[in-house]
């Protein structure tokens, strides 16, 4: 392949790209780089999600729109050097990639979805096939185009082809960071109740300017997992909960319905089952949210429906044991986290926070409807992709300082981290050093059994490389387990170690 058609392909690949995009920002429509991306992420075997998600981390969804984009500038560079030769070949080509796009997003979106991925390919098509061509012969048969290409002509081409992709590229850019700012300034104008009773406080915690993780984790700080490559903007005064299934009276609740139904506001700690033993997939906020329980009294459960599954806006679902939402935890419809309504990635505006239970069973973001079924007749999306059924979080703790491979000077140093076994709270966190016997550490005041704990240790640290490990006791008085299991299927268990180098 020349290096001309891998310029004119990029420049055509930009064209169809950066078309495509405008158009579907217009539409507010999945882009065909998007749907694609989307069918990826929904049809990735269970191992490589695994892989991707531990490897790549929160990087995984750029890392695929990246890994898209590659791979259609190589196959636009192919195309324009076929051009002359194969242009039938290439329109069915490009076609079959159009083709694609479409497919991907008509899936989520209908019709709508079908019409940037055919204004892409139209654009690719229409790209390549004037860059393969010369200016004189009115109809060129594919050798002329090829011998009587003109240098110049074809320069000045993929310039303006090039030029069409970074403008409407540029365009589309602007115009869907202008709708993100203007979704931030409505949620921002979004004005919630204040919660019956008292306010809620956060417990006195350690100090968190000592590279400890603070008590409470800022929204913008809150780690995000989810299968969503766009983050949904989900207009208020079009939403609703509809809540059906298995219950006497299926109901629909409008945002303010909804609120009128009263809320109260909770320290809840939230953790991702895929986090590793020691990982960053926790985070505590303050949730503000009507609890589950009135919204499920008003509708009348059956009492043959042992799951209650729940659906999002972007159609990812999950699914609980009924039982738990109505056992007297705070399982809450939330509204708001850490005194603001909920930002947009993290589930806006409307989620489901349920203490004890993983994300992937419970949490559902952009929520839309809730239903009531069985275990037996409905399974959430991480269920068939090698995931538990049911899944309550697993006790653990975490050194958050000194941090691992630290050089430490030697003498009185603070080790410090967290602890959480949501809804059974923590009862005790001891700490060891190499071999040595397990001493307990101290606790920072409670927060309730819903959220985690701080804890730190006061070390009289000599030189050397030293192991310092972690375990926690729950308020059931069950010590966290030294058996390392990878998170799938229902969360890692195990002792987090860091290794410190004392000088
Ligand atoms: N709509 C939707 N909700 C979702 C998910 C998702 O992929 N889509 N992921 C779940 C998982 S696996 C977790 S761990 C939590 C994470 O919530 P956060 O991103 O607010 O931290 O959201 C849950 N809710
Ligand atoms: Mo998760």
């Amino acid at each position: 392949m020349s290096s001309d058609g891998r310029m004119a392909g990029a420049a055509a690949a930009a064209a169809a790209l950066g078309s495509g995009w405008l158009v579907a920002t217009v539409l507010e429509v999945p882009t065909p780089v998007g749907a694609v991306g989307t069918a990826v992420i929904d049809s990735a075997p269970f191992g490589i999600r695994e892989w991707a998600i531990r490897t790549l981390g929160t990087y995984d969804k750029p890392a695929l729109t990246i890994g898209i984009v590659v791979i259609l500038v190589l196959v636009a560079g192919w195309a324009q050097s076929s051009m002359a030769s194969h242009p039938g070949m290439v329109a069915v080509a490009v076609a079959g990639l159009s083709s694609v796009g479409a497919w991907a997003a008509w899936a989520s979106d209908g019709w709508a979805g079908v019409v940037p991925s055919v204004v892409a390919g139209l654009v690719g098509f229409a790209s390549l096939w004037s860059l393969s061509r010369t200016e004189l012969p009115p109809s060129p048969t594919p050798e002329m185009a090829a011998v009587a290409l003109d240098r110049r002509v074809f320069l000045r081409r993929a310039a303006t082809v090039g030029a069409v992709g970074v403008g409407t590229g540029g365009v589309a850019l602007v115009v869907d960071q202008a709708k993100g700012s203007r979704f931030d300034t409505a949620i921002a104008e979004v004005s919630l109740p204040r919660p019956a009773g008292p306010p809620l406080l956060a417990p006195a915690g350690v100090d968190a300017g000592r590279g400890v993780e603070p008590w409470l984790t800022p929204a913008d700080r809150f780690y995000r997992i989810d299968t969503a490559l766009t983050v949904p903007r989900v207009d208020l005064a079009g939403w609703r909960l509809s809540v059906g299934g298995m219950v006497e009276r299926p109901t629909e609740f409008t945002f303010d319905e909804l609120l009128a139904l009263g809320v109260v506001e909770r320290h809840v700690t939230l953790c991702c089952v895929s986090n590793e033993v020691g990982g960053p997939y926790v985070g505590n906020a303050r949730w503000l949210g009507v609890p589950l329980s009135r919204v499920l009294d008003l509708v009348g459960v059956d009492e043959r429906a042992d799951q209650l599954a729940s659906e999002s806006e972007d159609g990812w679902t999950c699914g609980f044991p009924t039982a738990i939402a109505r056992d007297g935890r705070d399982a809450l419809l939330a509204v708001g986290m850490n005194g603001e309504p909920l930002p947009a990635d993290h589930g806006f505006p409307v989620r489901l926070v349920v203490p004890g239970l993983y994300g992937y069973v419970s949490a559902t973001k952009w929520l839309r409807t809730i239903t009531l079924t069985t275990f037996a007749d409905f399974e959430g999306y991480w269920i068939p992709r090698g995931w538990a059924a049911e899944a309550p979080v697993k006790t653990q703790s975490r050194i958050d300082v000194p941090a691992a491979g630290a050089g430490v000077e030697r003498g009185q140093i603070v080790i410090a981290g967290v602890a959480w076994a949501q809804h059974r709270g923590i009862e005790g966190v001891e700490v060891r050093i190499d071999d040595g016997p397990w001493q307990p550490a101290n606790l920072a005041t409670d927060g309730g059994v819903d959220a985690w704990r701080q804890w730190w240790f006061s070390w009289d640290a000599p030189e050397g490389s030293h192991e310092l490990s972690v375990r926690a006791t729950d308020g059931a008085g069950d010590v966290q387990t030294a058996q390392r299991t990878p998170p799938a299927p229902d969360g890692a268990t195990g002792h987090h170690r860091v290794t410190v180098d004392v000088r």
